[in-house]
Order: C-alpha cells, then sequence, then structure tokens
C-alpha cells in the first residue's frame, strides 16, 4: 500500500533546506541599510515558509489510522505505536507554528534596526531560535521517520479485490503454491508480525483480478504456541480472506505427520468460522492417487489447473456475498 508520506528530513537536514533556501534571496534598496533589511527580511521569510511547508506536509501525511482498512489498522497496530505518532506529529505542529510566531517577531524588530550591524544580529537570532525549536523536536522527526519506513514495507495487499489466504504446516509447499497460481512472480513483503517474508502473488478469475497471499510462520503453528500480536494477525487475516486454501502434505516429507496437520486444520478451522476453506492434497507427485480428496503437485503442476478453475469458482461465490454485504451496509 502506498501511503504516500514524503521522507521526514532529520531536523540538521532541513534546517540546512531552509537556511540554504534563503541563502540565494538577495534584494535591492533605496540604500544600503534599505537592500540590506529587505534582503534579511526575505531571508526570513523564506526560512518560515519552507519550514511552515514541509513540516505541514508531514502533518498532513501520516495516514488517519482509524480510516484505514481493517487489515492495515490492525497490522499496523500490532507493530506501532501509535500514540506516539500522534504524540510526535503535535510536536512538529508545536515546532511548526513557534517557528512561524518567532520570526514574525523577528521582522518586526528587524523594521526596527538602523544599522546593518543590528539587521544581522536579528538575522542569527532568528536562525538560533528556529534551530532551537528543530531540535526540540528531532527525536519526532526520526521516529516518524522510521514509522514512514515501516509502512512502506507492509505488504502491497488490497482490500477491494477476493482474496485468496493458504495456510498449512511448514514445508507443505505453500510459497510453491502461490507462485505457481500467481500470474507474475509473487511481491515478496515483510509482515510486522512474522520474521518470515511473505509472497504476495496476483491472479485472474474469469478477468477479476484476485489476490493469493502466503501465511508463512502464521497459520502453520498450532494454537497454543500462538501470542497475542498472532492473534491479532490471525483476526487481521479473517478480515481479508475471501476463502482459505489448507494446504497438506500427505507424503511426510514436509516433517510433520497427517495427524499434526489435521490438528492444525481443525485450529484454524475453528478460528475462521466465517470463511470457507478448501482442503487441499498436495506433492501427488510423491504420494500418488488418493481417494476422496482435492490432489495436485506444485511441483509437477499436476492438477493446477483445476485448482484454479475451483478457486474461481468459489471466489466469485463469496466476494458476490461480500460485495452485497458492503452494499447492504452503504444503504443503511
Ligand atoms: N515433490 C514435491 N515437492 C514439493 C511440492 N510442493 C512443494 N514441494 C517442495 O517442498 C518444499 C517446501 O515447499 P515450500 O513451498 O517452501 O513450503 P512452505 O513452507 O509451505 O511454503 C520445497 O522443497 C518444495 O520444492 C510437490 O508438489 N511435490
Ligand atoms: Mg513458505
Amino acid at each position: 500500500m502506498d501511503f504516500k508520506i514524503p521522507p521526514v528530513l532529520d531536523a540538521d537536514r532541513l534546517m540546512d533546506k531552509a537556511f540554504r533556501r534563503a541563502s540565494k534571496v538577495q534584494k535591492r534598496g533605496k540604500d544600503r541599510e534599505d537592500g540590506y533589511r529587505k534582503t534579511v527580511a526575505g531571508k526570513l521569510k523564506t526560512v518560515s515558509k519552507v519550514l511552515e511547508q514541509t513540516l505541514k506536509r508531514y502533518e498532513k501525511s501520516f495516514p488517519s489510522f482509524d480510516q484505514l482498512p481493517p487489515f492495515y489498522r490492525d497490522t499496523i497496530h500490532i507493530s506501532q505505536d501509535l500514540d506516539r505518532v500522534k504524540k510526535s506529529i503535535g510536536a512538529i505542529n508545536w515546532a511548526r507554528r513557534k517557528i512561524k510566531r518567532a520570526i514574525i517577531e523577528d521582522l518586526r524588530k528587524l523594521r526596527d534596526c538602523e544599522k546593518v550591524g543590528e539587521m544581522d544580529k536579528v538575522r542569527r537570532s532568528a536562525y538560533g531560535r528556529t534551530s532551537s525549536f528543530l531540535r526540540q523536536v528531532s527525536s519526532d522527526l526520526e521516529f516518524l521517520e522510521s514509522v514512514r519506513k515501516a509502512l512502506n514495507q507492509l505488504p502491497d495487499i488490497r482490500m477491494d479485490i477476493p482474496t485468496v489466504v493458504v495456510a498449512g504446516s511448514p514445508n507443505v509447499g505453500k510459497s510453491l503454491l502461490v507462485n505457481k497460481l500467481s500470474s507474475g512472480k509473487p511481491k515478496v513483503a515483510s509482515y510486522p508480525f512474522t520474521t518470515k517474508e511473505v509472497g504476495v502473488g496476483h491472479f485472474r478469475a474469469e478477468g477479476l483480478m484476485c489476490q493469493i497471499i502466503d501465511t508463512p510462520g502464521l497459520l502453520e503453528r498450532p494454537m497454543e504456541e500462538k501470542n497475542e500480536i498472532e492473534m491479532k494477525a490471525i483476526k487481521a487475516i479473517e478480515d481479508l480472506a475471501d476463502l482459505i486454501i489448507f494446504l497438506y502434505d500427505p507424503s511426510g516429507t514436509c516433517g510433520y505427520p497427517m495427524s499434526d496437520q489435521r490438528a492444525l486444520y481443525d485450529q484454524i478451522s475453528g478460528l475462521f468460522d466465517d470463511t470457507e476453506i478448501m482442503e487441499v492434497y498436495n506433492k501427488k507427485d510423491l504420494v500418488g492417487e488418493m481417494e476422496g480428496v482435492f490432489q495436485i503437485s506444485a511441483l509437477s503442476e499436476e492438477n493446477i489447473e483445476g485448482l484454479n478453475r475451483d478457486i474461481t469458482e468459489k471466489i466469485k461465490y463469496a466476494f458476490r456475498e461480500r460485495w452485497n454485504t458492503d452494499v447492504r451496509e452503504t444503504d443503511r
């Protein structure tokens, strides 16, 4: 997701930016003093304007977290200290207003100056005060920049298109399946709640763009080992998923016996009781034909097309329902 937050400069860079722009201001006047006064006034106004615009842009560009789609709201909530974001935005707002007011005061002082030396003193003191205000919020600027970086690294998951989530024990072939079902190469991103990388791929279901996401480290382990953060993350995924593919590896090469994999299925189906779960048996190339189950081989690509057709049917149905619900809710 593109939050369109510009890089947040630190206090030193902000000062550089403002003072460098101001250094280019040069004005003429009736005499030397008049010219100098106009030049200093121009410089101070430039400093004020540059900082006003830049800081205001920071204040405006951080998303209002309450209005984000639930998936992002939950995800950001898990990984970021939102109170601190609010405080830092407040601090920047404070510095911006302080600087503006201080420079208005300095411009007034400048009018009373008669000698070039006095005017220069006003300029230096104005620069000094500006720097001091910026330095007082330097940790806020740095914190906001770190949040911006973290937000930009969130997986680019769309809320408005059908979403298939792949779950199953480790090494059953989830990542390979996401690869095989995606039309392009899945994008890899980091979730804040797992150290592993998440694949997000796209495919078309009868022309409709859908996304398929992998959930490494999240829907792979039994419940009792899940901590609070993981539970929140699961909730976020629940809001997102229109269909879950639960992948089994009956060959045992993943290192988990079928009894473990079934126990995981039971837990996941308990957690996602509103979402359809499709059970798929992978690694057919290793185990051969099985009775009464949906089998594929992600490696040899056997029955991947059949799976794609099945997903399309289910997505069409699931998404139609979700869409109808949304329409009903906005009608009210
Ligand atoms: N023989 C065989 N190996 C597979 C198949 N699908 C995945 N694998 C292998 O299983 C291992 C784990 O796959 P991966 O996609 O990383 O599993 P994940 O941990 O569930 O994401 C890899 O070595 C894959 O190449 C399959 O259909 N047949
Ligand atoms: Mg994987």
